[in-house]
């Protein structure tokens, strides 16, 4: 897909602002620090979405609208599950501003899951998967910072991920430092958009 104009549009804090205009949605998610952000900055070409060392950084439903020569969307930044070091009052706040979001968003496609690579996946994100797809929402699985890794244990690594997710194949490994993956992560996430089922 061939992008002609990105433009951050706002960052939500409850449901009321989250844009219902029949325009698709297509959100990033996963545990705080997975590469949501710089996956978005990646895909944009350009660093248009604030990220951080700091995990946690991302604590509003943040609206990119993306125009492509034929169509327009939006991309959507969420918060990341489960990080230990804000308070309790903080944590479920933003589970529950990404809950209610899952649930009410008339236009959501589809969520990109990011997994860092190097982790198997943890029970947080056992749990909001299954929260996700119970809400009738497709759920793309995708694995980050494969840059990380080397080739065994990138080979490794994914066989890992497919079996603890049972997933029907090998998840796709993207990385925001090198760009791999991403021409295949652009046709999954045209496959959302056009409403087939995933994971
Ligand atoms: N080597 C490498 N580092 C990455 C990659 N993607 C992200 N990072 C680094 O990982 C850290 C976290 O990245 P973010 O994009 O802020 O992660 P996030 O999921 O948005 O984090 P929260 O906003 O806290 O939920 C930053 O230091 C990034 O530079 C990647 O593909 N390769
Ligand atoms: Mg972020």
């Amino acid at each position: 897909m061939q992008i002609s104009a990105v433009n951050f549009v706002l960052g939500a804090v409850s449901i009321k602002q989250v844009p219902n205009d029949g325009i698709p949605q297509i959100a990033f998610l996963g545990r705080s620090n997975a590469g949501k952000s710089s996956l978005l900055n990646a895909i944009f070409k350009k660093e248009i979405v604030k990220i951080s060392k700091q995990p946690g950084k991302t604590r509003e439903i943040n609206f990119f609208l993306v125009n492509s020569p034929d169509n327009s969307y939006y991309f959507v930044d969420l918060p990341g599950v489960g990080y230990a070091k804000v308070s309790k009052s903080m944590r479920d706040e933003m589970a529950n501003r990404i809950k209610n979001y899952v649930e009410k968003a008339h236009d959501l496609k589809g969520i990109v899951y990011l997994l860092d690579i190097r982790h198997g996946g943890h029970q947080i994100d056992f749990e909001t998967i299954t929260g996700i797809k119970s809400a009738g929402i497709p759920v793309l699985l995708v694995a980050s910072k494969a840059d990380k890794l080397n080739q065994s244990e990138f080979i490794a690594a994914k066989k890992r991920l497919k079996e603890n997710f049972c997933l029907p194949e090998e998840p796709l490994a993207v990385s925001s430092k090198t760009k791999k993956g991403l021409p295949e992560l652009w046709k999954e996430i045209d496959a959302l958009l056009n409403g087939a089922e995933n994971a």
